[in-house]
């Protein structure tokens, strides 16, 4: 069942903003915000167990709330960070589009900004990820992923799992930018995320190489990441924008060079969230001409790439997850829009909004629940309430992972009727590499939309 025909700009920007509020874990979705996908609440997380790997080898912490990561149950600090960094620029760009009421969830009416308060949800429970000694732990996770079932229905235990560096960055990053766009929202809120933060930098200072990788008994979602380097940079640059603090400053000019050169961002990969803070928040390095630059050249390659495509788009990876790197991409260029005025940005923007909404040569329009260009919308997403609440039309305003060429879940048996990489997307429930929805998917979603609403 199919919604209106192409929404606007701002509408899109808000039917993917909703989608946060469909994956929150610890809660009941009343019909009122949540129409025929009202739900009980899932995963309470007050006892989640102490796993050896964390370090504690009894007891429980108590970890409620936060968003579901994706079409699984489980919920990790590195994907969180990024995706609340993309949600929260996509706020700074365009606050009205989000205003109070603007969504429909539970806190509308509060007075307050909804995307703000969505985000919130997230922010509360990333805090309860904290260690005592401001180290941070990777993940809350079952032993190995669910069954498709609902979420009240998975009642095996969730574990509390490492600390790491890249989560304890991450979350420094991510708490450091919170405490920058918190201020006028909850003063004390705001401080709280920012005494986090250092907290979070100077245990990644003491411990600046322990990586992640999932013990022999837990089988769910890694992140793991052996390169730390660009989560320094990135939590450098937002602890200097907060604090002013020479330490952070002097970090953020000495690695700058390194990371000049941008390109979209990505949950391994976040220096290029660095660059847009610089390009963009309060001047205080001295880099924000060069941080521009960095931006507007990534548009220019975009468009050089555009202009050799016949499809007009910037060149795409088609990896796990390619709407996601479309996305990061067309808000990169709108980004550069934003700082130029460069109408050939924009030219190259509508090719990436056409692409996602089913210009493309699987002519599925990649977001659900809305009618699109493309003749085809996604029904059987990897997302387990979509697949076990017995409702046709699976939850909306989910960007899906989209086409895959490296068919990560062939092994499996699913099958790709058509293998060129731009066509390697099935619309089935079993394929989660092309097919799965994940909140750092539609976070960059929300932000190329905003910023193509206000441009
Ligand atoms: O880092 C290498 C890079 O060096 C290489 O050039 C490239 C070539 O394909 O691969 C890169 O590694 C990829 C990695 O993501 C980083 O981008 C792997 O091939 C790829 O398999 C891996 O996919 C990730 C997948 O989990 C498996 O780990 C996706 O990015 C990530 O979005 C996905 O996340 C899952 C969670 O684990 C669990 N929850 C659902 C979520 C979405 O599917
Ligand atoms: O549902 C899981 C999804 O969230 C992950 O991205 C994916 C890869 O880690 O794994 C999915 O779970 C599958 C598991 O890996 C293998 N057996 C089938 C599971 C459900 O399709």
């Amino acid at each position: 069942m199919l919604c209106a025909a192409v929404p606007n700009a701002d509408e899109l920007a808000r039917v993917l903003a909703k989608s946060y509020y469909y994956q929150r874990a610890s809660q009941s979705l009343d019909p009122q915000y949540a129409g025929q996908w009202s739900r009980p609440a899932g995963h309470p997380d007050t006892l989640v167990a102490f796993h050896p790997s964390s370090g504690r080898n009894e007891g429980f912490l108590s970890s409620p709330g936060g968003w579901y990561d994706a079409g699984d149950y489980n919920k990790y600090v590195v994907n969180a960070g990024i995706s609340v960094a993309s949600l929260l620029m996509a706020y700074e760009a365009a606050p009205e589009l989000f205003a109070d009421r603007s969504l429909n969830i539970p806190e509308s009416g509060n007075g307050q900004n909804d995307l703000l308060d969505e985000v919130k949800y997230e922010l509360d429970w990333l805090k309860t990820m904290q260690d005592t000694d401001g180290g941070v732990y990777v993940k809350i996770t079952t032993k190995n992923f669910c069954g498709m079932v609902m979420p009240e229905d998975d009642k095996l235990q969730r574990w509390v799992v490492g600390k790491t560096t890249t989560s304890a960055l991450d979350f420094c990053a991510t708490m450091a930018m919170a405490s920058r766009v918190y201020g006028s929202y909850d003063a004390a809120y705001a401080a709280d995320c920012l005494s986090r933060a250092e907290r979070a930098w100077r245990w990644s200072v003491e411990n600046p190489a322990i990586r992640y990788s999932n013990p022999p008994d837990i089988l769910t979602g890694e992140y793991g990441d052996g390169q730390m380097s660009d989560e320094f940079f990135w939590a450098a640059v937002e602890l200097a924008v907060a604090t002013g603090g020479e330490e952070y400053k002097a970090y953020v000019r000495e690695h700058f060079p390194q990371y000049a050169n941008l390109r979209e961002p990505s949950w391994p990969f976040v220096a290029p969230l660095g660059i847009m803070t610089l390009a963009f928040a309060e001047d205080v390095c001295g880099l924000q001409a060069e941080a521009a630059e960095s931006v507007i050249a990534f548009a220019r390659r975009s468009v050089a790439q555009a202009e050799q495509s016949p499809e007009g788009m910037p060149d795409i990876n088609f990896n796990w997850g390619s709407n996601s790197g479309v996305a990061n991409t067309g808000a990169l260029i709108l980004c550069a829009y934003r700082l130029t005025g460069d109408k050939a940005f924009l030219k190259v923007a509508e090719a990436v909004s056409n692409y996602l909404l089913g210009d493309n040569v699987t002519g599925y329009c990649f977001i659900t629940g809305i009618e699109g260009l493309g003749e085809k919308t996604p029904v059987n997403i990897h997302h387990r309430p979509s697949a076990a609440d017995g409702i046709a039309a699976p939850v909306p305003g989910f960007l899906v992972g989209g086409p895959n060429g490296a068919h990560n879940d062939a092994h499996e048996g699913v099958v790709y009727p058509d293998p060129r990489p731009a066509a390697s997307y099935v619309d089935i429930t079993e394929s989660y590499a092309s097919n799965e929805v994940a909140i750092n998917w539609n976070a960059p979603a929300v932000l190329f939309y905003a910023l193509y609403a206000q441009p």
